[in-house]
């Protein structure tokens, strides 16, 4: 049978969703599945943006942005671009993991299995395993995206297989998460991908409570496949986060191009350097936009004007990096059990399975 997913951007079925904006995921083999519509207004997301602008870079000490506003149109295809940077090894060690091991990893979850994803991206590596999975049974695969543009590539993508529907939600990870494990029948387990070392973003403590929090959506059995990248060579990290091909500065200084676009803001990007810090106490990379002289800078839309001085520095994002004995602890602590590991060769990466206990 093929698959049957059905994307639309038709206001008439986004209508049919819920106050929520969810659409149920369908009930009958050969039903068509729908995209959920978007969860807020355009405009209730350019106020969030907005005050979590205003609120980072006001911040005593240290100023910061959110990572998460990387990613608009421009950010979202910049970060595909990094994927393929001979410098950038993260992301073909994840997808070589997956591509070697699906059928082990799959061989060790239960049926019927629901696929629900955290931050999907465009997809490409989430393949081997849901082909993998649909050797054995129909396969619901619900991808969770807050980028409209990354979600739909997604979709295109993994709809295409056999005996596969794809339901997005475009919704932050947890109420994502919290929507599908909702809808799910009694008899389903879940296995949450949660790939590309994403949990690095969260500082070690937040991404505990992150991981807790993924715990609470599930039933004891469910499985959570999570990717960390692992501790190397400080010169080999920095290469990843800094390449001479300028692509991840590209990608870091659209940040302040999103915010002159989306916000009014008045940053020359000219007068900014891209930054890649290793810092060893916390075992992390921090991407940094250099301030390269004494300037002033007017955010119309945040209702924020203040100076940046020479040297002052805007922290953008954390990429933490793991030891791979510490993903047990991580387990543990979060209400799961590390059950199995792969760590790839060429690029020091490990796939996790971690069970809900
Ligand atoms: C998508 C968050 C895993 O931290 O390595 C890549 C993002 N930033 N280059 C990472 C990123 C700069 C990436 N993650």
């Amino acid at each position: 049978m093929r698959s049957s997913t059905v994307r639309t951007a038709d206001l008439s079925f986004q209508n049919a969703a819920n106050s929520a904006g969810e659409i149920a995921p369908p009930s009958s083999p050969g039903a068509a599945a729908f995209a959920a519509a978007p969860a807020q207004t355009p405009t209730r997301h350019l106020a969030e943006f907005a005050k979590d602008v205003r609120e980072s870079l006001t911040k005593p000490g240290q100023r910061e942005l959110p990572s998460k506003y990387l990613y608009d149109e421009l950010g979202s295809a910049l970060f595909e671009a990094i994927c393929v940077l001979p410098e950038y090894g993260l992301t073909r060690a994840d997808a070589r993991l997956l591509e070697r091991y699906a059928n082990e990893i799959v061989g060790r979850l239960r049926s019927p299995l629901q696929v629900a994803e955290l931050g999907s991206g465009s997809g490409k590596k989430t393949r081997w395993i849901l082909e993998a999975l649909a050797q054995r049974q129909r396969t619901y695969y619900y991808p969770i995206e807050i980028s409209r543009s990354a979600l739909e590539a997604c979709e295109k993508e993994m709809g295409q297989i056999d005996l596969v529907s794809v339901v997005g939600y475009e919704k932050t990870y947890l109420d994502g998460l919290r929507a599908v494990a909702a809808r799910r029948g009694a008899l389903d387990h879940l296995l949450v991908l949660f790939l590309g070392s994403t949990i690095g973003n969260f500082d070690r403590e937040a991404g505990d409570d992150f991981l807790r929090e993924v715990r609470k959506t599930l039933r004891r059995g469910d499985a959570l496949l999570l990717g960390t990248d692992l501790v190397k060579a400080v010169a080999t990290q920095i290469l990843a986060y800094d390449d001479p091909a300028g692509v991840t500065a590209a990608f870091n200084l659209n940040l302040l191009s999103r915010i002159n676009r989306e916000l009014g803001g008045d940053f020359d990007l000219s007068h900014f350097r891209h930054e890649a810090r290793w810092n060893a106490a916390e075992r992390r990379i921090e991407m940094h936009l250099l301030s390269m002289c004494r300037q002033n800078i007017n955010i119309r839309e945040a209702s924020l004007r203040f100076t940046l001085e020479q040297g002052e520095t805007i922290w953008t994002e954390s990429s933490h990096k793991y030891f791979a004995e510490e993903v047990a602890g991580m387990a543990a602590r979060t209400g799961f059990t590390c059950d199995a590991q792969w760590v790839d060769a060429a690029w020091p990466f490990a796939q996790n399975l971690l069970i809900a206990i």
